[in-house]
């Protein structure tokens, strides 16, 4: 007949090696209702993103006629200079807003019910008319000009 002999330090590690199991099961469990504020796996930084949207303003005059403009909202946004980041633009009013950005290769379609995403990184100081096309002044039924700060 074999006895299987333990020693009181052989118990003490068996019972801190459950001990840790346990606490470490429990910490695994909990962990999932917890919500992170701050990244410290150094995970894939996340392009800042600004929303802007179409909109449109339309009134009656005295004399019964209908008068309309379009414009970006927000009208003005400010971008840190050297940074990525992303525009997303969302059409709500007007069918189809054809923009470019003054003083860069930036162009593309806004249409309604849809997101266009764009983008963009300015190396220079300075301010940047994200212009309509079509809505560029009263004319026209604008002037739909964002303006974008680089600093
Ligand atoms: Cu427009």
């Amino acid at each position: 007949m074999k006895f299987v002999v333990l020693k009181k330090g052989s118990i003490i590690a068996v019972i801190v090696t459950f001990m840790i199991i346990t606490i470490g099961a429990v910490w695994v469990l909990t962990e999932k209702n917890s919500y992170p504020t701050v990244s410290m796996t150094g995970q894939k930084e996340t392009i800042p993103s600004y929303q802007l949207v179409t909109v449109e303003y339309s009134s009656k005059t005295d004399d019964g006629k209908e008068i309309e403009m379009y414009r970006w909202d927000p009208g003005t946004i400010n971008i840190e200079k050297g940074k990525e980041v992303e525009l997303r633009l969302y059409g709500v009013n007007g069918m189809e807003h054809p923009f470019y950005i003054e003083g860069t290769d930036v162009k593309g379609t806004v249409k309604k019910g849809e997101e266009t995403v764009v983008n963009v990184k300015f190396d220079e100081e300075g301010t940047y008319r994200l212009v309509c096309e079509t809505h560029h002044s009263i004319e026209n039924h604008g002037p739909m000009v964002a303006h974008i700060i680089v600093d």
